[in-house]
């Protein structure tokens, strides 16, 4: 009705919560190490199509009336007033568990692309002392989070972490959370909406409730610098940041470093390394408990010290020229039905078949970060990583609030990971077809790495010029952004999207420059686990995919200044473009193994060659 709508008109319209961003923080680094209250579990959730939660009927802010849900007071006790409008009755809509993806929750969910809501209680904190933070390890792709009917806070990117202080929203009794979360992506988020994985709506990393004390150490950086020294970059956040003394120590190395904040709680220090320390490396991956203490808050993690770094066309690991024995990787665990809810023992099992079953030192990550708990368990288990956020395919280069969102979910992630030796390599993007916006878009990325983190190599996977005229393949690697970065990595389909002959991948020649490590980033052919076809090897058959193996990595061997491969893929991972009623129904079917973790044929192709490569440094 028209009287109610002039009177919404006039209500002010608040303005939209705060944007979580890197700059802004709070960035909580090593968060996951920190006393806090896990809120995975139980949770209700509640489609929302038309995000009325969040613009009514006619655009204007919703009243609580038609809100999502009835707000609860400290006691747990429902408001209670008969002429409201409950139209989303969280409370009594049904529940899922979290961490994961609602695409799994129930059929008619399977590809439910918008805004979800979500929703419940949790106890306030015993005995309140110092501050609190509600942190989401990620959720995709834009976040909505209010407290106690209060809205705290947005969230813009899928797979970066972000946190909201709550010190003073926080009750001593029940607390009601409710948090939106929509995956539509559009011509403006990073990625788009065309990618090749699926798009998993929803909270699919674990959201908790970390405490720390008044002033705590925010951001830390801990790592053995080329020059041969642990250096640290500490930062302290609250009202005793300015000028405050802290430590950083190594107890298992008898390390102690005193140092003293800035006037904006700045610490940089470096020490020599300790001779008798354990280098990190895939073979070695020793870690060691590392601590910073400011007054009365001490921040933990546990770090491995190691050097990467090229020279000429070798890659240098410790100062030793190391390949790279790796394959790709999406975020989704092995099974029929998976949901991109990462455990440990999850992010083991896939990684384990890199490290025990391809004889592996690396993993590409793609292509986006993955769950923190997959990086820990890299620098647990000794895989080098590369690391890289969602720029794929074609990006809004010339949108400003696309670059801003992207540097955001760079930096993100890099200062959620750079205390992690396994990383190896940042990587900016994949296939991305060469144009003036994005070279300029490209090049600021690789900007912001070098400023974040100058211990590491930068690379992005690209895309090269086929020589059409030539009878044999012939590729050359004309991107300009090769220029800039430290590793070059090209992704190559030829004998798979290219009718060439198998045969004829051994006459390839790859015109790249002679000056820079090169790495095959990516490489497959899909296979159908069980499908076999010894006599044709028809594409899509298991016998089809391993010699496309044997041809590409016979290839590869020719190639003088080849550092190192991450094939795609280890897992088939599902993929809503990949309908080929036959052979994928929904999976991209590039796995050396199959989603429920059957070994193709090619597995033990790839495995030998490893093992063969390993041996002989
Ligand atoms: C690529 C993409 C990857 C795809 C793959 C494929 O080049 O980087 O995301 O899944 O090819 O299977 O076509």
């Amino acid at each position: 009705p028209m009287a109610m709508l002039a009177a919404q008109e006039r209500l002010p319209v608040p303005p939209p919560p705060p944007l979580a961003t890197a700059e802004a923080g709070p960035l909580l680094v090593s968060a996951d190490m920190r006393d806090g209250t896990d809120l995975s579990g139980p949770w209700h959730y509640s489609i929302d199509p038309f995000r009325a939660g969040l613009y009514g009927f006619h655009g204007e802010q919703p009243d609580k009336g038609q809100l999502r849900y009835r707000e609860i007071d400290a006691r747990g006790e429902m408001a209670a007033d008969s002429r409201i409008l409950y139209e989303f009755d969280m409370a009594n809509s049904p529940t899922t568990t979290l961490p994961s993806s609602w695409l799994t929750e129930a059929p008619e969910l399977r590809h439910y692309q918008g805004l979800m809501w979500y929703q419940r209680t949790f106890p306030g904190p015993a005995k309140r002392t110092g501050r609190y933070f509600l942190r989401f390890g990620a959720a995709n792709y834009t976040t909505y989070v209010y407290l106690n009917g209060q809205p705290i806070g947005r969230h813009e990117g899928g797979f970066t972490p972000f946190a909201f202080e709550v010190t003073k929203l926080l009750r001593d009794g029940v607390n009601q959370i409710t948090v939106g979360v929509d995956s539509q992506a559009t011509e403006a988020t990073v990625p788009p909406p065309v990618t090749d994985w699926e798009n998993y709506g929803g909270i699919t990393r674990p959201i908790r409730l970390v405490h720390t004390p008044a002033t705590y150490v925010d951001d830390a950086w801990v790592r053995m610098t080329r020059d041969g020294r642990i250096a640290v970059d500490a930062h302290l956040d609250g009202a005793g940041a300015a000028n405050r003394a802290l430590t950083l120590q190594v107890p298992e190395l008898r390390l102690s470093l005193a140092g003293k904040t800035d006037a904006s709680g700045h610490w940089r220090g470096s020490v020599n390394a300790p001779t008798g320390m354990t280098r990190w490396s895939p073979e070695r991956p020793k870690l060691y408990d590392v601590t910073i203490t400011a007054g009365d808050d001490t921040w933990r993690d546990r770090i491995g010290f190691r050097t990467i770094e090229t020279r000429g066309s070798e890659i240098l690991l410790n100062g030793k020229p190391v390949f790279l024995r790796g394959i790709s990787l999406h975020e989704e665990e092995i099974g029929t039905d998976p949901t991109r809810a990462i455990t440990p023992a999850s992010a083991r099992a896939l990684l384990g078949e890199i490290k025990d079953g391809l004889h592996g030192n690396f993993v590409r990550l793609a292509h986006y970060p993955h769950n923190e708990v997959m990086t820990r368990t890299a620098d647990e288990m000794g895989l080098l990583v590369w690391s890289e956020v969602p720029v794929y395919w074609r990006v809004a280069w010339s949108n400003p609030a696309t670059l801003a969102t992207a540097r955001n979910m760079l930096a993100e992630n890099i200062l959620r990971d750079r205390n992690r030796a396994s990383i190896a390599i940042w990587s900016v993007a994949n296939e991305t077809p060469v144009t003036d916006a994005r070279n300029t878009f490209l090049t600021t990325l690789v900007g912001d790495v070098r400023k974040l983190d100058d211990s590491r190599l930068v690379s992005a996977a690209l895309l090269v010029e086929r020589d059409r005229t030539a009878t044999r393949p012939v590729m050359t690697l004309a991107d300009p952004l090769a220029s800039q970065l430290d590793v070059l990595a090209i992704n190559t389909y030829n004998g798979w999207y290219s009718p060439d002959k198998l045969s004829d991948l051994a006459k390839s020649e790859w015109r790249v420059p002679a000056d820079k490590p090169l790495v095959f980033s990516e490489f497959g052919a899909d296979a159908k686990a069980g499908f076999h076809d010894p006599a044709k090897g028809q594409k899509f058959s298991e016998e089809f995919q391993a010699d496309y193996y044997r041809a590409t990595l016979g290839m590869a061997d020719k190639l003088p200044t080849l550092r190192g491969m991450s094939p795609w893929i280890l897992k088939d991972f599902r993929s809503p473009r990949r309908q080929n009623p036959d052979f994928q129904q929904g999976w991209n079917r590039k796995g050396l193994i199959s989603e429920t973790g059957q070994r193709k044929e090619a597995f033990g192709v790839l495995s030998d060659y490893y093992a063969r490569k390993g041996a002989a440094r």
